[in-house]
């Protein structure tokens, strides 16, 4: 097993690998930009290395950076977290020559699936369900006017190198498509360096319900259970539970089926996602796989009893998997607790936290990295904290959740807690009535 992991993150995840590594009695190194210089992730790892200035191409994004301080501490791996380094296949392969491992699959496995179209095709020769589309790339207007007429509106264009909403665009006729065309090749090409795209038949009010997966060294796969992340704004998740309120046994069954052989099919090393779009008829579709560790793993923690940082290592350090499936036991919530604005258009609110009370009890776990006194700043994400409300059944998980909502005081700064508090006493959310639309008409009070 490694001696050493350096963590290339920040924040709460970086707090969430050391933990685990603690327990595993492997020691840490964290690294951290000059904003960071005070944050809990270089307190409670065993040594800390300051990787540069504030803005993330400085720091947490910077290769070199972050490759010397593990050859000056010897660390053997390095946890890139989520975001930041996670799913860049040219760090992986540089973790690689410098002989640390990375904890993730291969370079060839990220690239793989990092383009959409290829991870498209290798699905459809897997037999796992996609979205009908064009094939490869739109060649021009006129291509894109002949696939949508085939098809039928309304259609989705997409960028092959997105993901996450970014160059994407809904045409819902004919005199739409030209606009559309130019306007997401012109965004992919901003975003990515890519302006590759490809079209879809465009699945009405789905609902986002993804499978973890885990797959070792020796070709081994399992499923671990979903999670319902339908409750999006302008593509950010605010809430994730598991298991999915809208999930039946049987959709379980093939979702899970689905998710194995998607994961097979790139002989897939690590913990990773499988998402899909799920249509009123429960009809499925692959839409990508994050090839990484998500935010939202804790609620698959939680529902499992397993901790997924751990396997993750495990499966870096060759340690084989049981193999067998994991069937949710219980009922998690996940809530974001954002440094945000809700009642001013979700807008970013750093600044000095003066008084924290973080809530706790039976069925609550926090995550965060925040303490009184800690000024968050201004340059990274705004996610600050994550509740985990656990329980027998969801309705239980809900009002844990609602508690632990109250509990919470965090002064000094605008969260996105009243939000919360607010959706958890949804009738809609209550009883599961909700798709990935469901936030365009919540209204907070
Ligand atoms: C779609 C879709 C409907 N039909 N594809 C959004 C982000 C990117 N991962 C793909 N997305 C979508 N792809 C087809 N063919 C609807 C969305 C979508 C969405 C998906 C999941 C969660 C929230 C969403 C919000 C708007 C659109």
């Amino acid at each position: 097993m490694f001696k050493k992991i350096l963590i290339a993150n920040r924040g709460e995840i970086a707090l969430r690998i050391i933990r685990t590594c603690r327990e595993m009695g492997i020691r840490t190194v964290a690294v951290y930009s000059t904003a960071d210089k005070d944050s809990l992730h270089v307190r409670f790892a065993d040594e800390a290395v300051c990787i540069g200035k504030p803005s993330s191409s400085d720091s947490y994004l910077n290769i070199p950076h972050i490759m010397a301080a593990a050859e000056i501490t010897n660390a053997d791996a390095i946890h890139p977290g989520y975001g930041f380094l996670a799913e860049n296949a040219k760090f992986a392969e540089i973790c690689g020559q410098y002989k640390i491992k990375f904890i993730g699959p291969t370079p060839e496995m990220i690239n793989k699936m990092g383009d959409k179209i290829t991870a498209k095709e290798t699905m459809i020769k897997a037999g796992v369900p996609v979205v009908p589309g064009s094939e490869g790339l739109l060649e021009s207007v006129a291509h894109a006017k002949k696939e949508a007429k085939k098809m039928g509106y309304p259609v989705i264009i997409k960028a092959t190198a997105g993901g996450g909403g970014k160059g994407m665009r809904i045409v819902w006729n004919e005199t739409e498509v030209e606009k559309a065309f130019e306007n997401a090749k012109a965004e992919a090409a901003v975003s990515f360096k890519n302006d590759g795209l490809y079209m879809e038949k465009f699945v009405e009010e789905p609902r986002h319900i993804e499978i973890q997966v885990a797959g070792d060294q020796f070709g081994k796969v399992c499923h671990m259970s979903e999670r319902d992340c339908s409750i999006q704004r302008r593509h950010q998740k605010l809430v994730e539970e598991s298991p999915s309120p809208f999930m039946t046994p049987e959709l379980r069954k093939k979702m899970g089926d689905a998710a194995i052989k998607a994961a097979s099919a790139i002989n897939y090393e690590g913990v990773g996602t499988i998402e899909f779009l799920v249509d009123k008829h429960r009809n499925f579709y692959f839409m990508e796989m994050n090839t990484r560790i998500q935010v939202e793993h804790c609620v698959t923690e939680e529902v499992i009893n397993f901790d997924l940082i751990k396997e993750q290592i495990k499966i870096a350090g060759g340690v084989p998997i049981s193999g067998k499936n994991y069937e949710p036991k219980m009922h998690a919530i996940e809530c974001r607790i954002n440094a945000e604005d809700p009642y001013n258009d979700f807008r970013p609110s750093p600044g000095k936290i003066t008084v924290l009370h973080t809530p706790g009890g039976h069925g609550v776990r926090v995550d965060s990295h925040i303490y009184a006194g800690y000024t968050i700043p201004p340059y990274y994400d705004s996610m600050i904290a994550k509740i985990i409300a656990v329980a027998q059944t969801r309705e239980e998980a809900i009002d844990t959740m609602s508690r632990a909502l109250s509990e919470y005081v965090i002064e000094g700064i605008k969260t996105t807690i009243p939000f919360h508090q607010q959706l958890m006493q949804n009738e809609d959310f209550r009883n599961g009535n909700f798709t990935t639309k469901f936030l365009e008409t919540f209204e907070i009070k």
